[in-house]
């Protein structure tokens, strides 16, 4: 079976997602792409000699789509999982679930009120070969026993004009979800902490942010996001433990060494880092769907779980103080 997937949302990520759906994964083809911008899904469905839907509506009920990819922007996620759910189509939605948790909550009763898995969360780190062998080696013991998480999150620059609460929501929502999933913990409180501000952001903005929460097991977890960096991307994660400390890889870049120097390339933006956590992912969606394995990835909870302390995280930044975290039970459909 080749599965034909339906993509909502031809900018920077649908367009990543596309092509490996098209070209780099086995058992898929794209079959529709819908964009409210008709010439970028043109352009796109040119390139993959695939048609272009007219409207949303169609794209999710065409007998020729079996399964969604939604990458449209931040808002429009919660309203375009809606409509999945209610076509009955197994879709994998870009983070973050919704930026308000009011708009994730709707999300999540619907898809408990199906009995049934359909969506699965597009938190490609969990595929990332780094913090893969990071969660093997935490896991192992062979450190010990988590007692702090160090994550640093930088961009060269603002993408999507992100405001300071879109850093929490779009941005650390990445580390959000990975920090649950290294330590499989919840987090019980968190405080934003702002300090000075970066020249050159624009007026109201803040940046960079210092997020820490405290998690249920009493590990520390802090998140360094500063969206205007300049120098490149880059991601890291450092676990500190009662016998030792990790670090990640950043994704097997090459230490060259010429005349006085040694150092690194640095990707200018995240698909140059994460490039290739995007196609196992999809790799791993498409033989889910396929029947080949059991839900793969984040579910539609631990969607919600990151939106839930982004929340309480976004109410921080107003105050700077602690906010307490009081995760709802998790439904027995992600047990
Ligand atoms: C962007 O939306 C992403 O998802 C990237 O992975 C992240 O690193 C970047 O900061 C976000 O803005």
């Amino acid at each position: 079976m080749t599965v034909r997937v339906g993509i909502i949302g031809a900018g920077s990520i649908g367009t990543t997602h596309a092509h490996n759906l098209a070209g780099a994964v086995a058992g898929s083809t794209v079959s529709a792409i819908y964009d409210v911008d008709d010439d970028n899904a043109a352009t796109l469905a040119t390139a993959l000699e695939c048609r272009v839907a007219p409207s949303l509506d169609d794209l999710i009920v065409d007998d020729h789509v079996d399964a969604v990819v939604i990458a449209s922007p931040d808002g429009l996620h919660p309203g375009h999982a809606l409509a999945c759910l209610a076509a009955s189509k197994p879709t994998l939605c870009e983070k973050p679930l919704a930026p308000q948790l009011a708009d994730a909550q709707r999300v999540l009763d619907a898809e408990v009120a199906t009995g049934e898995r359909l969506i699965t969360m597009g938190f490609m780190r969990r595929f990332d070969p780094g913090y893969v062998a990071l969660k093997d080696a935490v896991g192992s013991g062979e450190i010990g026993s988590p007692l702090m998480v160090h994550n640093v999150h930088r961009n060269a620059f603002f993408a999507y004009e992100l405001t300071t609460a879109g850093t929490v929501t779009n941005a650390a929502i990445h580390e959000i979800d990975i920090n649950r999933w290294l330590l499989d913990d919840e987090y019980v409180r968190v405080q934003v902490i702002m300090g000075r501000t970066t020249s050159g952001v624009p007026e109201g903005q803040r940046d960079p942010l210092f997020i820490l929460f405290e998690t249920e097991g009493g590990v520390v977890v802090d998140i360094e996001t500063f969206m205007t960096a300049r120098y490149g991307y880059e991601v890291t994660c450092q676990v500190v433990a009662s016998n030792g400390v990790c670090d990640m890889g950043d994704g097997g870049y090459i230490t060259r060494t010429t005349e006085g120097v040694r150092g690194q390339a640095i990707p200018p933006q995240w698909l140059g880092r994460f490039n290739d956590s995007y196609r196992i992912e999809m790799q791993a969606w498409i033989d889910s769907i396929r029947g080949r394995t059991g839900p793969v990835g984040a579910s539609l909870w631990d969607g919600y779980a990151a939106t839930h302390a982004a929340a309480a995280a976004v109410e921080s930044l107003g105050s700077e103080r602690w906010v307490d975290i009081d995760l709802p039970e998790r439904p027995g459909l992600y047990a």
